[in-house]
């Protein structure tokens, strides 16, 4: 039927058509507005649907031009030509401070080619929109591209919050009076930073999650109403992370109005193109429609607008279209001749389009994110969005203004060598009126604090409230709660329960509390049912922006799944860097919004460090607080589940981080001083600390407290069970769920005369990290002695030792040179497979049978063993004299 309308049609007929088409709308937009326009286009869509004509290209794509066009584009708020100098400054600044900090120390790095892409869209920000915390007001947060970081610096060091010290010390940290980190690293530099960004990608889950978990504080009632934006800043080559695209559906379910994504499109990453074949803006635009973003594109500068205006045909905008990313890299390296030569591509229209403009016009014709107006126009839009959260894609050179041998070239990521003379030609394009000589010295450049520049770059932050970015950290801290919260698990139960419901109950408890059970935020990722939480979901509920709309199908249960504006779990589905993301936004709430939240995320423990560690690096590096809680925990406790869920191995991953404290506890009370503790290090003291904690399936007899444990479960081990009888003495060291073989073990070899001594090490890593600092110590002071916690508790011990858990024996050997007595490790090194929990156990030699082994062996060695009873014992136990070794399956 289509080819049959196209054969009887000639070209001005199908152009005349087209303008009645496009008149009809006009007036019905006209007389009747946008919303009747809307309904009509989509009362077409629908009809061409109903034909069967697919649609998606024509639905999710706008044409390749700014979104907004000239007639709604609002006056500029700020002093043009003032804001252009204040920029050239910066961007001088910002390329100075790299330049000087090679000099001095070559091999430095830091990049100058990506804050001269985004300076100009930063500094619409900076002086109209980015908006500091006040009394009235909630406070934005600010994310940028890491690699921007210098222009941020020489923004600060312009305001007079950093000191040319400072500056002079880039990347010099540990310089006296102070350096500057490579990128935004709150750790490093905790007034200023206020979320890390150098790893690529995490940035954009975590201002989405930031942003709802202001939502959160507000339906909580735990923060006012009023406001506060997250804007964050990315690179197009960024946007290939899975992180991004892959949490940007979560924005708009939450209605995160209060979310403003910036992608910076200069069409490079660290190689080359982007998509040299194809266009990213128009790539991401697809992706963010159809995830319900509000897409506003910035891709022309003011230059094009008249020409655009004039392009009655359409034949401009049909060039714009067509020509792919590459070309417009090479339009951006090439002379204006060369330009309109490509451009216009033997095209008549568009070479009398083009002849307004001569070839110089061509050459510094602008794109739309380098123009302030367009940006200011796009920043208005966002700021403006009701009920959905905004993505702006602004189009960009990288490394403008840096001249040819950087703009746009492949290698200007890098880029930080340059020629006297080309720093004085770029000092000259900037007007920095410096000296030649100062200017091929990069000096810095800062003017009077009465000039003109200077008075308006305060005056703009002053009435946005202060400066950005700035990290607070004043919160009023709270007290922990006494121990005995936790009754329930102080005092044990003979009946058989895991540290899992252990756990569930002291996170009830924590709730119930009337000081401290609003701040708790549970965090699970579609796994409260494994973990046994589901009685949460009736009491505290599951927070949702939106209630709940629906009558759940257990309404009528004892406890049905229940949805609420104020629900305090965070329910996050399927999604562990999501969760990760909200866990940061929980866990940095005392700094970003004075309000001290304690999350305790859950999760299966190998789904934690392994699969979002980078992300958990992030939270370290922001300061979070919290409780992460590795459940079904380690490699043989979880035996059905086999190889990809058997974790043996994410204590040894939390030991990598500085700041995790990692416990590994076998009982309820043990779990209970080490939450209590934490909280009180972390909310009363402010430590800037947060713990990693296992907790097992399977259940087991929890003993009630003694009274003088509380040093030890802290410190990470104490003498769980002395024995004065027996001969031939053997420590066992247990922890986690592997503790109740090390019991069974113990019986075992006390039946058989032998005297045993049972240790709980709460925290191998804890003990390690101890022993190493004396260490330090004794190897800085070789005169001193310092002996380490487990030497001390050993001190006038005698036999042999057995130390075990349920992850690799790297884990408890850690310790192994505390002890002056014969020591072994075993761990569950290898894969994991799916097994009865007691063969699994035994396949890892880790079961009761293999720690009496490998204590009897050790007393062998000792010489207090002979080897005819020790043979006995082998035949008693079963040990095979070859056996398949784990780590080879
Ligand atoms: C996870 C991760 N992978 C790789 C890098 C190294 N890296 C830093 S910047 C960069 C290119 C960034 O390109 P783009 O996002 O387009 O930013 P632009 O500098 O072009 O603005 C790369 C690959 C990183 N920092 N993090
Ligand atoms: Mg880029």
């Amino acid at each position: 039927m289509s080819q049959a309308y196209r054969v009887e049609q000639d070209a001005s007929e199908v152009e005349a058509e087209n303008a009645e088409w496009c008149e009809a709308l006009n007036n019905l937009l006209e007389y009747q507005g946008e919303a009747r326009g809307v309904e009509m286009l989509r009362l077409l869509q629908d009809q061409l649907v109903a034909h069967g004509v697919s649609l998606t290209d024509a639905t999710l794509n706008t044409p390749y031009r700014n979104t907004i066009p000239l007639h709604q584009q609002p006056g500029y708020p700020g002093n043009l030509e003032l804001e252009q100098r204040i920029e050239n400054m910066i961007r001088w600044n910002a390329m100075a401070l790299v330049l000087q900090a090679n000099e001095a120390s070559p091999g430095l790095g830091g990049h100058i080619a990506t804050f001269q892409s985004a300076a100009t869209a930063l500094e619409v920000g900076f002086n109209h929109w980015f908006k500091a915390r006040s009394s009235n007001y909630g406070g934005d947060i600010l994310i940028v591209q890491a690699h921007a970081a210098p222009g941020i610096y020489a923004r600060a060091f312009l305001e007079g919050r950093l000191s040319e010290q400072q500056i002079g010390n880039f990347r010099r940290e540990l310089k006296e009076g102070g350096g500057l980190p490579s990128y935004p690293h709150p750790r490093r530099l905790p007034e200023f930073w206020q979320l890390p960004s150098a790893s690529m990608g995490l940035s954009t889950p975590s201002a989405i999650y930031q942003a709802r978990f202001m939502k959160y504080l507000e339906s909580r009632q735990l923060k006012p109403s009023n406001g506060g934006k997250v804007w964050c800043f990315i690179g197009d080559g960024e946007a290939d992370e899975p992180e991004v695209l892959g949490t940007i559906n979560i924005a708009t379910r939450e209605h995160l109005d209060n979310l403003v994504m910036v992608v910076n499109c200069n069409l490079q990453r660290l190689d080359g193109p982007v998509r040299g074949n194809g266009k990213i803006i128009q790539e991401l635009e697809r992706s963010y429609r159809g995830a319900g973003w509000n897409v506003i594109k910035v891709i022309w500068g003011s230059e094009w607008d008249s020409l655009l205006a004039a392009d009655t045909e359409g034949v401009l905008q049909s060039r714009m279209d067509r020509a792919v990313d590459g070309d417009y890299q090479f339009y951006t390296v090439s002379d204006g001749k060369t330009v309109r030569d490509h451009w216009i591509d033997g095209d008549p229209r568009l070479e009398r389009l083009m002849r307004s403009l001569n070839d110089d016009e061509i050459r510094v014709i602008r794109r739309g994110g380098h123009d302030r107006k367009k940006l200011n126009a796009a920043f208005e839009r966002a700021a403006k969005s009701s009920g959905r959260p905004t993505v702006i894609l602004i189009k960009t050179v990288k490394g403008e203004g840096m001249g040819r041998s950087a703009e746009g070239q492949n290698t200007a990521h890098q880029k930080k060598s340059f020629s006297p003379q080309e720093r004085i030609e770029i000092g000259k394009h900037f007007g920095i009126p410096l000296s030649d000589q100062a200017l091929a010295q990069a000096q810095l450049y800062r003017p009077d604090p009465q000039s003109d520049e200077m008075r308006y770059l305060q005056r703009c932050r002053e009435a946005l409230g202060g400066y950005l970015p700035a990290r607070s950290s004043e919160y009023t801290p709270i007290e922990a709660p006494t121990l005995s919260l936790f009754k329930a698990a102080l005092e044990g139960s003979e009946r058989e329960v895991s540290t899992t419901s252990v756990f569930v109950r002291m996170l009830s408890d924590l709730m119930r509390d009337e000081a401290i059970g609003r701040y708790i935020v549970p965090i699970v990722p579609d796994e409260a049912r494994t973990f046994g939480m589901e009685s949460l979901f009736k009491r505290q509920g599951i927070y949702s922006s939106e209630g709940q709309k629906y009558k759940p199908v257990d309404a009528s249960s004892l406890l049905p799944y229940r949805e609420a504006r104020d629900g305090q779990i965070l329910q996050e589905g399927i999604c562990e860097a999501g969760a990760m993301a909200s866990f940061l936004a929980a866990g940095t709430a005392y700094a970003n919004f004075g309000v001290p939240t304690i999350p305790f995320y859950i999760f299966y423990s190998i789904f934690g460090f392994q699969r979002v560690g980078d992300m958990i690096w992030a939270c370290a590096d922001a300061m979070a607080k919290g409780f992460l809680i590795g459940g079904t925990a380690g490699r043989t406790t979880l035996n059905g589940e086999g190889l990809q869920h058997q974790d043996g191995h994410s204590h040894l991953v939390a030991s990598t981080l500085p700041n995790v404290l990692s416990y590994d506890p076998a009982f309820g009370y043990e779990l209970a001083i080490i939450v209590r503790e934490g909280i009180r290090r972390m909310y009363q003291q402010d430590e800037k600390i947060f713990y990693y904690l296992t907790v097992y399936n399977e259940n087991a007899p929890m003993p009630p407290m003694r009274a003088d444990v509380s040093e030890g479960v802290i410190r990470g081990m104490y003498r769980y069970e002395q024995d004065t009888k027996g001969s031939n003495k053997i420590h066992l060291l247990g922890s986690g769920s592997i503790m109740q073989q090390v019991l069974k073990a113990a019986a075992w070899l006390r039946e058989r005369g032998f005297s045993v001594d049972i240790w709980s090490v709460t925290s191998y890593t804890e003990l390690h990290r101890d022993a190493s600092g004396a260490a330090r110590e004794a190897l800085l002071n070789p005169l001193s002695k310092p002996e380490c916690y487990v030497r001390q508790l050993m001190a006038h011990e005698q036999g042999v030792v057995v130390a075990v858990s349920d992850f690799l024996k790297v884990l408890p050997a850690s310790i192994a040179s505390c002890f002056d007595l014969p020591f072994v490790a075993l761990g569950t090194d290898g894969f994991g497979l799916s097994e009865g929990r007691d063969d699994l156990r035994d396949h890892f030699e880790v079961s009761a049978r293999y720690i009496c082994w490998a204590a009897l062996v050790q007393t062998y060695r000792d010489a207090r063993l002979n080897l005819e009873q020790l043979l006995a014992y082998r035949a008693e136990l079963a040990i095979p004299e070859h056996k398949l070794d784990p780590t080879t399956l």
